[in-house]
C-alpha cells in the first residue's frame, strides 16, 4: 500500500514495516562510462532494496517533466539534452529512509565538492556530468516514480528474508 507521503507499508511476519521508495537513475554518462554495476552495488551494499528498474530513453517532453523544477535556469536546456542523449537506468529503490540513504550515498550535486566514498566523489569530476540522480524528498520522490514507473512494474509487498538484519 503506498502512503501520500511517499512511504509503503506492508505487513511482514505480523510486523508492520513502514518503508520508503526513492527514485534513482544512472544518467547517459553513467551508462556510456560502463558504471551501470558500480553504481548499482554501492545502493545494493548499503542494504537498500532494488524494487523497479529499466534500461530506456528519455523523450525531451518526459525530461522536461522530470526536471521541471528547474526550468527557466540558465543550465536547464544543456540538463535535457544530456539526460536525453542516450539511455538511463531508471531505478526505484526501497529502505528504511531510503530516500536520505539514497543522496548520501550519492553526494552533493557537483562532484567536485562531493566527498570520497559518495558515487559523485568518487566516479565524477563535475556539475554536468555527475552520473545519477536521486529525488531530493517524499513528494519528489512520489512525483518521479510515477513519471518513470506503472505501478505493476514496481515489486511491491516482496519482503527479503535480509530484511531483519538490515533495519531494526
Ligand atoms: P541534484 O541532482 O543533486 O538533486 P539539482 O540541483 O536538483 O541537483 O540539479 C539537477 C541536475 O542539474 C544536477 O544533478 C546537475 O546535473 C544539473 N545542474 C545543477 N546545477 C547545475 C549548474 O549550475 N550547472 C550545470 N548543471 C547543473
Ligand atoms: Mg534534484
Amino acid at each position: 500500500m503506498y502512503e501520500t507521503n511517499g512511504s509503503c507499508i506492508y505487513y511482514s511476519e505480523d510486523i508492520k514495516v513502514s518503508v520508503e521508495r526513492t527514485f534513482v537513475a544512472i544518467k547517459p554518462d553513467g551508462v556510456e562510462r560502463g558504471i551501470i554495476g558500480e553504481v548499482i552495488k554501492r545502493f545494493e551494499s548499503r542494504g537498500l532494496k532494488l524494487v523497479g528498474m529499466k534500461l530506456m530513453k528519455l523523450s525531451n517532453e518526459k525530461a522536461q517533466e522530470h526536471y521541471g523544477e528547474h526550468k527557466g535556469k540558465p543550465f536547464f536546456d544543456g540538463l535535457v539534452s544530456f539526460i536525453t542523449a542516450g539511455p538511463i537506468v531508471a531505478m526505484v529503490w526501497e529502505g528504511k529512509g531510503a530516500i536520505a540513504l539514497c543522496r548520501s550515498t550519492i553526494g552533493a550535486t557537483n562532484p567536485a565538492q562531493a566527498a570520497p566514498g559518495t558515487i559523485r566523489g568518487d566516479l565524477a569530476v563535475e556539475i554536468g556530468r555527475n552520473v545519477v540522480h536521486g529525488s531530493d524528498g517524499p513528494e519528489s520522490a512520489k512525483r518521479e516514480i510515477g513519471i518513470f514507473f506503472s505501478e505493476s512494474e514496481v515489486c511491491a509487498e516482496w519482503p527479503r528474508a535480509v530484511d531483519k538484519w538490515v533495519s531494526e
